[in-house]
């Protein structure tokens, strides 16, 4: 479960004065090391969040991650950075993340991160949540990830020291699950723009009605208000003209629009996105229906 640090604080302090710092989640399983394991609290209730780590392989052998998941998370997905006619998008990666002998791949805000989707609620600063992450050779290894602030571009520092509060998120977990279970078998991808991101889910990800939500951060991944955004959706293979309509705010940073998309296979998804009346930015990026 995911628990706070919180409560402790006053027990650990002591020791911690005593040695160095080091991070709640280095972990260490055969030949892996990981350390710097860390996400971030979600703004507004936003149902995805990303995961950070560095791994290190002090074996002989090529390490693969293959798949992580998160107890509170309906899917978990390992993502890369792809620039697709000069708009960054993130998208999973089918073979996994490779780590040769020796090779230190850091997974970190602008590159390559997990992606937990369909959150069973907010992630706060100051949270613990658990992650397995499953290794070719090594297998399944726990991991804690340090939930930062909102905006953090690193881990703080803190104690090595494994908490056992109960969660406070418990409540949340059954109240959410309804509203997540699409999350399953949604489409999701980032849009990236050098002043703008967009998180995307498509739901469900499978031709017909579908429903797109966006949440907007600026480039210094905080969320983003913008004035109006704007969602155009085509399908040039199958000569289906784009259409474009207008999203209605659900929150500050996030927008909603329902549209068609009534065959399956790839459409093109298009966003608008009004930051003010005097600046725009226009990304597009494929997108897979089944
Ligand atoms: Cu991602």
């Amino acid at each position: 479960m995911i628990t706070s640090k919180r409560a402790l604080a006053g027990a650990i302090v002591l020791t911690c004065l005593a040695g160095s710092p080091t991070f709640a989640a280095d972990t260490t399983s055969g030949d892996l090391v990981i350390t710097r394991a860390w996400s971030r609290a979600t703004p507004g209730g936003a149902k995805v969040a990303g995961g950070y780590l560095t791994i290190e392989n002090r074996g002989h052998s090529t390490e693969r991650l293959q798949s992580a998941s998160a107890t509170h998370a309906l899917r978990t997905e390992i993502h890369e950075m792809a620039v697709n006619d000069g708009v960054m998008t993130m998208r999973p990666l089918d073979r996994g993340l490779a780590i040769a002998p020796g090779q230190v791949v850091t997974l970190a805000p602008g590159g390559g991160h997990l992606m937990f989707i369909g959150l069973d609620g907010p992630l706060h600063a100051g949270d613990q949540m658990p992650v397995t992450l499953s290794f070719e050779r090594a297998g399944d290894v726990k991991v804690t990830l340090d939930v930062q602030a909102i905006g953090a571009q690193a881990p703080a520092q803190t104690e090595s020291i494994a908490a056992a509060e109960p969660a406070h998120r418990a409540e949340q977990a059954a109240a959410s699950v309804a509203a997540t279970s699409d999350a399953d078998e949604s489409f999701f991808t980032h849009l990236h723009a050098e002043k703008a991101m967009a998180n995307v889910t498509v739901s469900p990800g499978r031709a017909g009605p579908v429903e797109i939500a966006i949440q907007l951060e600026d480039a210094n991944e905080l969320p983003l208000s913008a004035d109006a955004v704007a969602v155009t959706l085509g399908n040039p293979e199958h000569g289906v003209a784009p259409i474009t309509a207008n999203a209605v705010r659900s929150s500050n940073d996030q927008w909603r629009v329902r549209m068609s998309a009534p065959l399956s296979g790839r459409w093109s998804l298009g966003l608008d996105i009004r930051i003010t009346p005097s600046d725009a930015v226009n990304v597009v990026s494929p997108i897979l229906l089944r």
